[in-house]
């Protein structure tokens, strides 16, 4: 413990923990069993979400609500299953059991205006990380990673939304050409920080359809996690995604995966960015029963 861990403490105060979590998916029962268990307390403590707060868990509109309430204190980013809602709340996307809660909600304009604030990547140089819900595109430096965040936020932001949410969710090659035209360009920044899994050795293409481990067979095919891509682009910071709940909990020098497939009764994991850097887990009831085609 530090000084400040030590004055802290004289004043009856506890050192702040800054601790990451994975994606939630609707599954508050289990956030607040995992936020128990690390004894997280907002006077003190921050919260980085990696994105995927909703969506197939039971408690999608009590997960909102309550990381809404302590708003000030966290840092999230916006996962797929985000942005979805956003695109249900303006009936771009259908809706489903699990959601409806939310669109119904008397709050749901402040719930969805609220996650349009949200940013795709969240850094702090002090720390030393940085987060986004699927990654960082091998093909982005750390000036392009910042510069495309920001330029898909302030579309999401602006009032335009539902006319560029309508062309992006169009489908594209995932291939990155910082010359191409606007909205394919905007579809590759928000695919790649959202839906990326693995990515093609030779060319650098992005694929959103693999779901699973990396093995024999995806290896034949050519396709790598985005982090191991020989194309990648240096990044000055270790970065934290989820979004790859098969993938299991992955921590190395340069990445840290911490979707732990909560969404599929597995684990929901919180790992400390400051102090010794634990791992903390919990089961989880919540989520859905498990099933072969993720
Ligand atoms: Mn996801």
């Amino acid at each position: 413990m530090g000084l400040f861990g030590w004055i802290a403490r004289l004043l009856g105060r506890r050192e702040a923990r800054v601790w990451a979590i994975g994606d939630i998916q609707g599954c508050h029962d289990d956030l607040q069993a995992l936020l128990k268990k690390i004894d997280f307390d907002p006077r003190y403590d921050r919260l980085w979400i990696a994105g995927d707060l909703v969506n197939r868990g039971k408690g999608s509109l009590e997960t909102l609500e309550y990381l809404h309430s302590i708003r000030d204190r966290i840092h999230v980013v916006l996962g797929n299953h985000d942005v979805t809602l956003i695109a249900a709340y303006y009936g771009l996307k259908k809706s489903n059991p699990t959601i409806d809660p939310i669109l119904d909600s008397p709050r749901a304009e402040e719930f969805i205006d609220w996650l349009r604030s949200q940013p795709f990547l969240h850094h702090d140089p002090k720390l030393g990380y940085a987060m986004a819900h699927a990654g960082i595109s091998p093909m982005f430096d750390w000036e392009q990673a910042q510069t495309y965040a920001r330029r898909i936020e302030a579309r999401l932001q602006s009032g335009e939304v539902k006319a560029w949410l309508k062309k992006m969710f169009q489908k594209g090659k995932g291939v990155f050409d910082s010359e191409g035209d606007e909205i394919t360009l905007d579809r590759y920044i928000v695919n790649s920080y959202t839906r990326m899994r693995f990515c093609d050795k030779k060319s650098g293409r992005l694929d959103y359809d693999q779901k699973g481990v990396p093995t024999k067979k995806t290896d034949k095919a050519g396709l790598v996690p985005w982090y191991k891509c020989k194309h990648r682009k240096p990044l000055p910071y270790r970065i934290i995604f989820g979004h790859w709940s098969t993938l299991g909990y992955v921590e190395n020098k340069k990445v840290i995966c911490l979707d732990t497939g909560c969404v599929w009764q597995v684990k929901m994991s919180a790992k400390l960015l400051n102090g010794d850097g634990r791992i903390v887990q919990v089961n989880c009831p919540d989520g859905l029963e498990p099933r072969d085609d993720v």
